[in-house]
């Protein structure tokens, strides 16, 4: 099984492919356009979308090498069941998952804003896991998903960095996976929070993973073809 180097922060990687994952998460309409739940929290949605050309150059370049791909998308069913009270009445009544929205019910599963954007679409046959919970490993089954094709290592796109992101690189170190976090393939509501959640991720020798981006990495494969030449 070849093994791909990655140049990163806080030390490269060097990883076997075939124990390697790609997982995108949370890429949908109600965080990446402007008429979703991301909008309605008071966020400016035009700066996740820099996310996009990369992200498909990676799944691209993973597809290609049949690489495990895992798309996630945050959100409930409609009687909104697994949605904790307290993720709801947080927010003001209008501004809560469940209520109406511009692209149907916000962050409900089935409508419109909660499909994931045409440009990031998962292909037919790849996993698409619906999530109650920022944590991807939360109340689904990924980590048995993981384990059962024999994947330690994670390489995390999507939205929000600070989120979501974080919150899955978080639970994947505590669960015993790997998780390197391709900096232009994710992005926050702050540049100022992305940053410091990146800072975090490698802070103290990688007390969570590692910090890359897109070209690292195709770099990386592009290599790899050539070595098995
Ligand atoms: N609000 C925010 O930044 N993010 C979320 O609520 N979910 C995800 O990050 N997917």
């Amino acid at each position: 099984m070849p093994e791909i180097t990655i140049p990163a922060r806080p030390h490269p990687v060097t990883w076997e492919l075939g124990q390697t994952a790609l997982i995108v998460i949370d890429m949908q309409k109600d965080f990446l356009y402007p008429d979703g739940y991301g909008a309605l929290l008071g966020n400016d949605t035009e700066l996740l979308l820099r996310t996009v050309a990369p992200i498909q150059a990676v799944l691209a370049a993973a597809r290609k090498l049949g690489m495990f791909v895992v798309h996630t998308r945050e959100g409930h069913p409609a009687d909104l069941s697994d949605c904790p009270p307290t993720k709801l009445t947080r927010w003001p009544p209008g501004n809560r998952i469940g209520d109406p929205g511009p692209m149907g019910r916000i962050l409900v599963q089935g409508e419109w804003g909660h499909g994931i954007i045409d440009e990031v679409a998962p292909l037919p046959g790849e996993i698409v896991l619906d999530k109650p919970g920022k944590n991807a490993f939360y109340r689904t089954p990924l980590d048995e998903m993981l384990r059962e094709r024999g994947i330690q290592n994670l390489l995390v796109a999507g939205v929000t960095t600070d989120v979501c992101c974080f919150a899955t690189v978080i639970a994947a170190n505590d669960r015993g996976f790997n998780a390197l976090v391709l900096e232009d393939c994710v992005a926050s509501y702050s540049p100022e929070r992305h940053t410091a959640a990146l800072e975090t991720i490698v802070a103290q020798g990688g007390i969570f993973g590692w910090v890359s981006d897109s070209a690292a990495l195709l770099a990386g494969l592009e290599n790899l073809d050539a070595d098995e030449r």
